[in-house]
């Protein structure tokens, strides 16, 4: 089921612990039933192959963009209670959470798909001219299941598990992982993108679409814009395998 990409893979190879196994995910943007299918191909692949540990990776940017941020977080609530999942933050819930404490920025969540969340909580699509941003987000906090707040204010910034770094956007290169900035870690582009240095640990990454999963010397992006290719990756991992779909 999973294809093997042989792109550009690191030298000295990566390793995760014996007999562990990762999923990762990044930027659902609000595509439930792209992520059903995923957790679809996980348990199977479960069920074929019996991991010693399997661990599943969210690499954030849960919201916004697309159709159906409530059931994503739903889903993902509801796949947190079999406590082998870990949940990284990206820059859209980052954000979210910043703009319901300084409503000045609504305008700039809309701009960023903000308005697709409203709409997956049953809210009207916002008139910028006419509405006030402050009873707009009060009827979202309303609106949204205390679990999905909770949620979204548990992510962690990054994961490490063997020689792999789990991180939304990225790293900054020079910078030692552990004392990384939360805003590089959640926004990074050029610097990262750039880099050749190898970090400390292999990067898994998300935030900036490419077109198919790129496995590089230091990093790998699965990032694949599901909200807008309908392509949401799937990058499994294991021993020093890995392996999208
Ligand atoms: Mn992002």
């Amino acid at each position: 089921m999973f294809s093997l990409f042989r792109s550009r893979p690191p030298k000295n190879k990566p390793m995760l612990p014996e007999g562990v196994r990762i999923f990762a995910m990044s930027d659902i943007h609000g595509c439930a039933h792209l992520l059903e299918q995923m957790l679809r191909v996980i348990d199977a692949d479960i069920a074929n192959s019996r991991p010693g540990y399997a661990i599943e990776v969210f690499m954030g940017d849960y919201i916004d963009r697309g159709p159906d941020t409530r059931s994503t977080l739903d889903i993902l609530v509801e796949r947190s209670r079999r406590g082998n999942a870990v949940f990284l933050k990206g820059n859209h819930e980052a954000f979210l959470v910043r703009v319901f404490e300084e409503p000045s920025l609504f305008e700039d969540w809309i701009r960023i798909g903000g308005a697709q969340t409203l709409m997956s909580y049953g809210l009207a699509p916002p008139d910028l001219k006419r509405d006030d941003p402050v009873s707009i987000l009060r009827d979202l906090i309303r609106a949204m299941p205390g679990e999905h707040l909770e949620f979204l204010d548990d992510l962690r910034l990054s994961y490490t598990c063997g020689d792999f770094f789990f991180v939304h956007a990225g790293v900054r290169p020079g910078v030692a992982l552990a004392e990384q900035r939360e805003s590089d870690l959640l926004w990074i582009r050029e610097e990262f993108l750039r880099s050749q240095e190898q970090f400390g640990k292999y990067i898994v990454h998300g935030h900036t679409p490419v077109r198919t999963a790129e496995i590089l010397a230091n990093r790998v992006n699965i990032d694949t814009g599901a909200y807008a290719t309908g392509n949401l990756t799937l990058m499994s991992i294991q021993g020093s395998r890995m392996l999208a779909v």
